[in-house]
């Protein structure tokens, strides 16, 4: 590649990169539903949720795809080796610092599903901040799920 080519493309990186970085809240990348098995009214999105600024925690979500979402953790069980999910009221998100919602971790549960989920839904994240955030995660079937947690 010329050296003109290359300047040319770190140029263009930062002009698309600057909106991005201006916007300085919090984001979520990766958004992601698990397909819930034909008949059953109870699935889980995960997503990474980013906060470049000062401290702050997710305190509610909600999905027009169910007529209940809430925030869940895993926990080891204290008389066994069991796990066991747990509801929470919130989730920290530390300045500087990405929570990571994903298999076997923290997650978001949907409760009520309204129907089979297709394609996409729409989540809304509320904010201690007063920040709302509203994604959409794609659908993912049980196949497409296992790739995308275990990558190689
Ligand atoms: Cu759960």
């Amino acid at each position: 590649m010329t050296m003109k080519k290359k300047t040319l493309l770190v140029f263009l990186f930062f002009l698309l990169a600057a909106p991005l970085a201006r916007g300085e809240g919090i984001s979520v990348k990766d958004p992601w539903v698990r397909q819930n098995p034909p008949g059953t009214s109870v699935t889980a999105a995960y997503m990474v949720i980013e906060n470049p600024g000062p401290d702050d925690e997710l305190v509610e979500i909600s999905c027009g795809c169910s007529r209940e979402a809430s925030l869940h953790v895993i926990e080891m069980k204290e008389d066994s080796d069991s796990m066991a999910m747990r509801e929470v009221a919130s989730m920290a998100v530390p300045s500087g610092a990405s929570l990571a919602l994903s298999p076997g971790g923290p997650h978001v549960m949907l409760m009520g599903l309204s129907g089979d989920i297709k394609e996409s839904v729409v989540l809304e994240l509320r904010f201690r901040s007063g920040a709302r955030i509203s994604v959409k995660a794609p659908v993912l079937s049980p196949r497409a799920a296992q790739k995308r947690t275990h990558p190689h």
